[in-house]
């Protein structure tokens, strides 16, 4: 079987999930690490304009989103599961809450006490991302004490999980909900003490946060950019299964752009091969790589004719 390519940085808290799911799964996998910043030239003939960290690939498949690299790793490695006691709705909700609650106020607090050490050149790039004005890092740093407010109900939100010293969040068993949680709070843990002590009086989520460390990340291997684009050029795209379209959803054939739903600006284009209910996947040929497969979850991603 090809390999399981992963492009990512180490300090990304998105692909830090997905080693986790390496991890969890005991994979071997290939690292390409991309840029933090855009360009990302050997990353675009691969995603076609998605931007985003991380990216699986497995020859002419690209996968987009963590959550639909989940699915896919678990349809192709269902044992061990990530879904230990039926744990998927579980897993999904608190990857909502994780994502969009927890994610953003986490990198606000974490970027504003190391606002002077930040490159300029990373606060320009998230800030063009979003369609903001680059902060001032000065102003940035004064933020912090608020920025501490808005994180701290949420921490006791996490703490709350744990009120009952569970092992891990759905019980015994470690799975996707506990990386769906962990993975914003990892952030804490690597950018100093003052960001790291914002945890401390927080002993089961410490505790917990502990437990999923030692779930690992598989085995590592380094990958030139290159490589992986000739891994992609010599394969051909997996076989897709039977469409299962639904009114609300794209249909296979149409040409359509996708676009990240929290206006991310840059747009992929292809035709939609595969579609069911969760996940769409469309065909694109690129002057480097040829045709490609790429996938995407339907939730949080807008598919424009
Ligand atoms: N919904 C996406 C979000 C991924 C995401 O926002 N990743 C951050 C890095 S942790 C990112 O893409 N930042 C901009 C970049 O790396 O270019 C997913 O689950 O994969």
């Amino acid at each position: 079987m090809a390999d399981i390519i992963l492009h990512h940085y180490d300090a990304s808290p998105f692909a830090h999930k997905v080693r986790l799911m390496m991890g969890h799964k005991g994979l071997a996998w290939k690292s390409v690490v991309i840029p933090m910043v855009m360009p990302k030239p050997d990353l675009m003939p691969l995603t076609g304009g998605y931007r985003r960290t991380p990216v699986m690939q497995i020859g002419a498949d690209i996968y987009c989103d963590t959550r639909l690299i989940a699915w896919e790793l678990e349809a192709r490695h269902p044992d061990p599961t990530f879904y230990p006691g039926n744990g998927e709705g579980l897993a999904a909700i608190l990857t909502r809450w994780a994502d969009d609650n927890l994610f953003l106020p986490g990198v606000n607090f974490v970027f504003s006490n190391v606002a002077d050490k930040l490159p300029p050149a990373l606060l320009a790039d998230r800030a063009k991302m979003r369609g903001a004005e680059p902060p001032d890092p000065e102003k940035l740093k004064a933020l912090t004490p608020r920025l501490l407010a808005a994180v701290t109900p949420l921490l006791e939100t996490a703490e709350a999980l744990f009120a009952d010293s569970r092992t891990f969040v759905g019980g015994d068993a470690c799975g996707m909900a506990d990386y769906a949680l962990y993975h914003p709070l990892w952030m804490f843990t690597g950018a100093g003490k003052k960001v790291a002590a914002a945890l401390e009086p927080y002993q089961n989520l410490s505790t917990w946060m502990a437990r999923v460390d030692a779930v690992g990340e598989g085995t590592r291997e380094e990958m030139e950019s290159g490589a992986a684009l000739d891994a992609a050029r010599e394969a051909e795209p997996a076989p897709v299964a039977e469409p299962t379209p639904d009114a609300a959803s794209p249909q296979p054939g149409d040409a359509v752009s996708v676009l990240a739903a929290d206006k991310v600006p840059e747009a992929v284009t292809g035709e939609v091969v595969y579609v069911d209910g969760r996940r769409v996947t469309i065909r694109r040929e690129d002057s480097q790589v040829g045709v490609l497969h790429q996938h995407f979850p339907r939730e949080g991603y807008i598919f424009a004719k």
